[in-house]
């Protein structure tokens, strides 16, 4: 031990020791997985810096420990108009309420990511970057705020930030471990995405259904690609080729025209490269200054985004280059005020224990009438109508981390999945069954209508005969006069579900964010205080105690 305590002097001699036992938490707050995987990167900076990287969920933070923290990075996303996501919402209470702990010992900075499509554009971020500095935690460096093109500003900014850090925690900048870089299986994330071949394109809704819901199957044989039941696939489409050629005749210009700063033609930036469909907010502003059209000019002026949300509906980059301008609009300058085309991800509805060779999607596909044309889905209509079977579209692995089966194999798993909000719960089982998981297994499925919309029928049920599935609540909203919906459905079986919390149950939730899931999540906090017999602030503290355990999880969007 004297030779451990001499070794350890001189690395204090030589000024390395304060780095090597330098720690940075970095902490994410996630809902989808893409803060905690820019948490990831960061580590690897903060290592290459000669800092100790701790990475670590917002969620999984005690408020009590977070006060002793010395050095502190946030990557938050923002979900919804605004909010917190889910595993931040404890951390954020704790931090606002005024009992919060003083932070005069840390230093800190935030990476907001966020969508400026949305309002609240990185709230999330905005409000702990003010709420630390409130509570004495000095700035390191100012935050950065990343639109969906977050990677290229988000690593930039690590990169200068993390010297920063290492700065203002008196470490030597040496790298701690210079480990060689291994090699990107392709497909493993955005950057490297893998061709897959389309093997399976079948629609799973009745001809008669009011929706095109499909069953996707890709060959993931020898890519060596993995992924785990609950993760998503993104999707990078190719844009309309219909609505590319209106758009080439609406700027009078062949496919091949040339684009000054590029090295693709006019007719392949539209197919590849940029957003075509929903108009941009540049392009909308563009559009908005320089148009006779009284009615946008008047939405754009009262600066109301609900009623520039009715307006834009159903609109396309095409209708607003349609409206009367009072000036032309050059080729350079209508690409420049497009944005680059995102992939779309969309939770995973196979578990690869169960299909080795394949990942599984189930989409529906998004298609309607709208001033003389037929409109769909940038992706969802890719895949479902100009994908022929054995092509390749370019899809990755998006890990969802936070949204797994549980770890315990005995404990019961409530999943509340209407429409294609199944997707991951069909994942869920087919690993349940895979790995013999004893657990109890409860789905509340539902849609529209039983005759046309009851996706999955037959392995549902054939996985309650089995007893896979110990339960199956359906509710078919249009089936009957009043509509029944799944939380309802909860709530008639609230007795039931109450008693599963009880006995350590998981609770799920996948699929529309701005309707469905907020109304489950009331009608969980209803069965909580009335089958539990709790005022209702004892019920939220029995919900927020389910959050911190991660026993209440959602993947909605
Ligand atoms: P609806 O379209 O008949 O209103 C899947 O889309 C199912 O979710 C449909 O049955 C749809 O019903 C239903 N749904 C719509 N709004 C919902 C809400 N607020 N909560 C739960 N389910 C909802």
């Amino acid at each position: 031990s004297r030779l451990m305590v001499l070794e350890d002097s001189k690395q204090v001699a030589s000024g390395t020791s304060s780095a090597a036992t330098t720690q940075l938490h970095i902490l994410f707050g996630s809902q989808t997985g893409n803060a905690e995987a820019l948490a990831q990167s960061a580590a690897k900076a903060a290592r290459a810096q000669g800092l100790v990287p701790v990475v670590q969920g917002l969620g999984e933070v005690d408020i009590d420990v977070f006060a002793t923290m010395r050095h502190v990075l946030v990557v938050t996303s923002t979900y919804g108009e605004g909010e917190m996501p889910d595993n931040a919402q404890l951390f954020w209470q704790a931090i606002s309420a005024s009992t919060a702990p003083r932070l005069e010992q840390m230093h800190f900075a935030v990476l907001a990511i966020g969508d400026t499509g949305y309002d609240g554009f990185c709230q999330a971020g905005k409000f702990i970057d003010m709420r630390l500095e409130q509570l004495g935690a000095k700035r390191v460096s100012d935050r950065i705020d990343c639109d969906i093109d977050y990677e290229e500003p988000s690593n930039q900014w690590i990169a200068t930030s993390m010297p920063q850090f290492a700065a203002s925690a008196g470490s030597s900048g040496t790298a701690l471990e210079n480990l060689p870089e291994a090699p990107v299986i392709p497909g493993s994330n955005k950057q490297n995405p893998y061709a897959a071949a389309l093997v399976t394109n079948k629609r799973l809704s009745g001809s008669e259904s009011g929706k095109d819901i499909r069953h996707f199957e890709f060959d993931l044989t020898d890519s060596g690609l993995k992924y785990e039941a609950g993760d998503a696939l993104g999707v990078i489409p190719v844009n309309d080729p219909t609505l590319v050629k209106l758009l080439l005749s609406q700027l009078n210009a062949d496919y091949d025209t040339p684009v000054s700063g590029f090295d693709r033609s006019l007719g392949d930036l539209l197919t590849y490269q940029f957003e075509i469909s929903e108009p941009s907010r540049k392009l909308i502003e563009w559009v908005g200054q320089n148009t006779t059209n009284q009615e946008l000019r008047h939405v754009l002026q009262h600066d109301d985004k609900d009623t520039l949300g009715i307006w834009l509906w159903g609109k396309d980059t095409l209708d607003l280059l349609q409206l009367e301008l009072t000036r032309s609009l050059s080729i350079p300058e209508f690409v420049a005020l497009l944005r680059p085309l995102q992939h779309r991800a969309y939770s995973i509805s196979s578990s690869s224990k169960a299909h080795p060779n394949q990942v599984h999607l189930t989409i529906a596909t998004v298609r309607y009438h709208s001033s003389g044309r037929t409109r769909s889905g940038v992706c969802s209509a890719y895949l479902a109508e100009r994908v022929g079977r054995g092509e390749k579209p370019a899809i990755f692995i998006s890990p969802n981390k936070a949204f797994r089966v549980p770890a315990n194999n005995e404990a019961p798993l409530i999943m509340i999945g209407p429409g294609t909000g199944i997707a991951p719960f069909r994942a869920f089982l087919q690993e349940r069954q895979a790995v013999s998981a004893s657990g109890k297994n409860w789905l509340f499925f539902g849609d529209q209508h039983q005759q046309h919309d009851f996706i999955y029928q037959d392995e549902l049920l054939a996985w309650q005969e089995s007893g896979l599935l110990t339960r199956l609540d359906l509710a078919f909203s249009r089936d009957q006069s009043k509509k029944i919906y799944v939380q309802n459905r909860m709530l008639e079986q609230g007795a039931e579900l109450f008693a599963w919390l009880e006995q350590g149950a998981y609770f799920y939730v996948c699929g529309d964010a701005s309707r469905m899931a907020k109304d489950v999540d009331k009608a969980l906090y209803q069965v909580v205080a009335q089958f539990g017999g709790m005022s209702v602030e004892r019920a939220a503290d029995y919900v927020d105690q389910l959050k911190k355990e991660k026993r209440y999880l959602r993947d909605v969007y």
